[in-house]
């Protein structure tokens, strides 16, 4: 017979490889011991500390799924899920910085680069020395990235590049930026281009204000006719399905750490509810409490499996973009309800920062927006069993 284990119910952990149990593991104390201690000033004051891109990469967190020829691990991409878990269980922005630098700019610029472009970007981006940055979204096309207006004009020897992007994780400080654009020498085809800082007529304002992701730097990305050399732009991949090949695995790495953000949540919760007492006994010997963390056991342990489940076919080759819609849409949205359970059971304490629950509830609201909304992943999922596109 077996033995059940509440944090760990279906022991996930067994059927991890030993390797992936390593990374795992390395990625959760760096996290606990490195970025906890930090998270609530930089939240509150909107501070994204640069330092942190050098430290993942000396951790080996950045890319990890790349061969070790341009700076990966060649680890798996359960491994990666795993870091992306262990990294948000502490908050989403920094897994927002390490899943933008691995899976939006190391990704492409290895599957779609020439080997030149792999071998100027791809080791610095794997230690930090570099931050990249990735333009699909604009200010009128989010959802719909084919209305995009941003252009490349051909010129002697390169592109005109104009337009602007908006929404973009660490644009402010970025060295790398990894942008897509309408190619008018290319069939007006989206294609994709690496631009560097201090080119003339690029630029990264900041967007303030935010009251959600606030550890992760946003802004926009301003090109003011940027002038490049045919260099810039990535040879080998042509249309929506660049950025898209992208997505993929930034979508199922989010599906794994929104999950780490509900286990916080999840926790925390159960603790207050242990050491809280109302009514003279524990807030966890109430039966609406135990629902809740029922509740919270059964979603995350469902969603686990769904993700790691994805993830092993990603390492065989035999994923599917709807399975990622699957657990992308669930796991965010299950998250976030989570989290808002979580906060509420924390009572007043709740909306404190010191108990780190309201935050987590704030940050998961923009992972539930980006990288395609709920409801957007519902409309691929329609789309798959319908055969109907309810698009437009
Ligand atoms: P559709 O007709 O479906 O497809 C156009 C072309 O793209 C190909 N394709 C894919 N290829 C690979 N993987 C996928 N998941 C793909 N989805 C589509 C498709 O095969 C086709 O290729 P071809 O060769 O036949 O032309 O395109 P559509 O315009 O109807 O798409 C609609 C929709 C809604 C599915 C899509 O546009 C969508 O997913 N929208 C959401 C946009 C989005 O996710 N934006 C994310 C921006 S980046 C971001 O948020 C980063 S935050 C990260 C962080 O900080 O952590
Ligand atoms: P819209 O597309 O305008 O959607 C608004 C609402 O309408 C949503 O509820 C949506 O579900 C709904 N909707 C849209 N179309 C339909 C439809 N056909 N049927 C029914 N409902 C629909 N982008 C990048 O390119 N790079 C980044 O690094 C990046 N980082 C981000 C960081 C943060 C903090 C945030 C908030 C966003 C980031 N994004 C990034 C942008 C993100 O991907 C977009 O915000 C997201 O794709 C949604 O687009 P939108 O904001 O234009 O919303």
């Amino acid at each position: 017979g077996g033995v059940f284990n509440w944090e760990d119910p279906f022991l996930l952990r067994e059927q991890l490889g030993e390797d992936e149990v390593l990374i795992m593991e390395s990625a959760r104390a760096y996290a606990q011991e490195k970025l906890l201690p930090r998270v609530i000033e930089a939240y509150s004051e909107e501070k994204t500390d640069r330092s942190i891109f050098n430290e993942m990469g000396e951790q080996g967190l950045l890319g990890v799924t790349l061969p070790e020829q341009y700076g990966g691990s060649g680890a798996s991409y359960v491994a990666y899920g795993l870091v992306a878990r262990e990294v948000e269980r502490v908050d989403s922005g920094y897994r927002s910085m390490m899943s933008v630098q691995s899976s939006l700019v190391m990704y492409p610029i290895y599957a779609y680069g020439s080997e030149e472009q792999r071998m100027k970007y791809l080791p610095k981006l794997a230690s930090g020395e570099f931050v990249g940055c990735f333009g699909l979204t604009e200010p009128d096309a989010g959802s719909d990235p084919a209305g995009m207006r941003t252009r490349a004009e051909k010129i002697d020897g390169g592109y005109r590049l104009t337009g602007s992007k908006m929404w973009i994780s660490n644009s402010p400080i970025a060295d790398v930026f990894v942008v897509w654009a309408k190619s008018e020498a290319h069939d007006n085809k989206i294609r994709g281009f690496i631009l560097e800082k201090g080119m003339k007529g690029l630029s990264a304002p900041k967007i303030g204000g935010k009251l959600s992701l606030r550890a992760s730097i946003t802004g926009e990305i301003v090109m003011d006719g940027v002038e490049v050399g045919e260099d810039a732009l990535m040879p080998n991949v042509s249309g929506l399905k660049g950025p898209f090949g992208c997505l993929n695995r930034a979508r199922y790495g989010i599906s794994w750490g929104a999950l780490g953000a509900a286990e916080d949540c999840w926790m925390r919760a159960r603790q207050y509810g242990m050491d809280r007492k109302q009514f003279n006994r524990p807030l966890a010997q109430t039966q609406l409490f135990q629902k809740k963390l029922a509740d919270m056991q059964t979603e995350i342990s469902l969603g686990l499996q769904g993700s790691l489940r994805v993830g092993q076919l990603f390492d065989q080759g035999k994923v599917a973009p709807e399975m990622i819609s699957l657990v992308k849409r669930n796991n965010c949205g299950k998250a976030l309800d989570i989290a808002r359970q979580a906060r509420d059971m924390h009572g007043g304490n709740g909306i404190s920062e010191e108990y780190m629950v309201m935050r987590h509830a704030q940050n998961l609201e923009t992972v539930n927006t980006y990288e395609g909304t709920h409801d957007v992943h519902a409309l691929i999922l329609g789309r798959a069993q319908t055969g109907l596109q309810a698009f437009f």
